[in-house]
């Protein structure tokens, strides 16, 4: 069997989609894998159709390893995010298509099940303690036993994760005559298209101070039944964490998500030195080896990179592998801004492996429903994904075209003096 064309596709269905399928030379046989890196999805378009396209046409799309490895060493100048979330798009249509072949879900190519569905947690937010309580009984109400919870902190400018609360502050951010805002973010606001990047305004001590309060609300109100997370969005220095982890100590937090930036991996040992918080990491890895040292010095319980950018599902199985004989647990990246085929991906690994810990999903709208069908099913508090052959995902390329790429930036952050600060 061979490869016989790579088609990239781009498509907004209410956010930025980069799709690709491959083709065989057997009649009707593809797979679809998703190249989606929010933000910067030009630049791994342009990279899967000028640089990598070329490499695929006539390989056997059997040899998943050997492609792998070929993208990965083969370009001298390997991984980085535009690299590796091209290579995860060609991974997961590989998988896909030997699944077809095969006739037998990804899951099943992995070892088979070990458990009947994913656990999955969804995300709530609000302005205050009252309105993340409501929202947390609204995520338990819908079935969810994990829930994420983030909460505007006072005196900041649309914090990361409260939605609506974000947006709140953003008028009162653009009434308060401050002069950074247009100064330094060209006046744009989350999702509008064109516009520079929006800025949030944001500070570490009114942080610290908020986020326990918010958790001993949420255990007084709520109780013990649910289990409860917070995600730091990588902005503390490693004495901050540790002091948060600690705080957080009575609140028995699933885990605390991304309290330092990606770089130094040793600060991690700060962290752990003073709390038995469960910590996770992962979501701007982009390979095994920036796991490792937080596998082997058990200086995290779950690691949470992202299918979508760390090379597919060839590296997720490895990275799962070495967390099994440290403890660790996976936690797989899995927000709105990657495609149902990594979603789908994330889930048939879930399934797969024994360490699995917990799986983030969203509810796709209608729309992405029409052009990327086949996402993984939330039920009861679990994932699931059916038994068809491959990863159970497609697109409908007549649909694609109808909604065009939309240039869009993530938020970024910026301290009360106007200085950059991690988003
Ligand atoms: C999460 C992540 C996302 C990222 C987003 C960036 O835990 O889901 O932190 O919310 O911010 O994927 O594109
Ligand atoms: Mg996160």
């Amino acid at each position: 069997m061979k490869i016989t064309e790579v088609r990239v596709i781009v498509t907004c269905p209410g956010r930025n989609y980069v799709i690709l399928k491959i083709m065989t030379d057997t009649p009707g046989l593809y797979g679809v894998g998703d190249a989606t890196l929010n933000g910067r999805e030009l630049a791994v378009a342009s990279a899967l159709e000028n640089h990598i396209a070329p490499l695929l046409i006539g390989r056997d799309p059997d040899s998943i390893e050997d492609i792998w490895q070929s993208l990965f060493r083969g370009t001298y100048w390997r991984g980085g995010p535009v690299l590796m979330t091209a290579l995860a798009g060609v991974d997961t249509a590989l998988w896909d298509i030997k699944g077809k072949r095969a006739g037998l879900p990804v899951y099943s190519l992995l070892g088979g099940k070990t458990r009947l569905g994913a656990l999955a947690y969804t995300h709530a937010g609000g302005r205050d303690v009252s309105e993340v309580e409501d929202s947390v009984r609204e995520k338990i109400a819908q079935g969810f036993k994990v829930v994420r919870a983030q909460i505007a902190i006072p005196g900041t400018v649309g914090t990361y994760g409260v939605g609506g609360a974000g947006e709140a502050s953003l008028a009162s951010w653009k009434n308060s005559g401050t002069p950074w805002q247009d100064e330094l973010s060209g006046g744009g606001e989350w999702g509008d298209g064109g516009a520079m990047p929006y800025v949030e305004r944001w500070e570490p001590t009114p942080y610290l101070h908020t986020i326990p309060k918010l958790f001993a609300h949420l255990r007084d109100k709520i109780g013990w039944d649910v289990e409860l997370f917070h995600d730091v969005h990588e902005r503390l220095t490693p004495i901050q964490a540790a002091r948060l982890a600690k705080d957080l100590e009575p609140y028995r937090l699933f885990f605390l998500e991304d309290p330092l930036r990606p770089e130094h991996k040793e600060s991690f040992r700060i962290i752990r030195q003073h709390s038995t918080t469960p910590l996770a990491m992962g979501e701007l890895f982009h390979t095994k080896w920036d796991c490792l040292p937080l596998i082997s010095e058990q200086l995290i319980d779950f690691i949470r990179c992202d299918l979508g950018h760390i090379g597919g599902i060839t590296e997720a199985k490895k990275i799962a592998a070495v967390s099994e004989c440290y403890y660790v647990q996976t936690a797989w990246h899995g927000p709105g801004d990657i495609a149902p085929p990594t979603h789908a991906a994330n889930v048939h690994l879930d399934l797969s492996v024994p360490n699995f810990g917990v799986q983030e999903m969203v509810f796709f709208p209608d729309i992405v429903q029409e052009v990327l069908p086949g996402a993984p099913t939330f039920k009861d508090g679990y994932l699931h994904v059916t038994d068809a052959p491959g990863l159970g995902t497609d697109i409908d390329e007549e649909a694609a075209k109808k909604y065009p790429y939309e240039r869009n930036y993530l938020p970024m952050t910026r301290r009360a003096d106007g200085s950059t600060h991690d988003w």
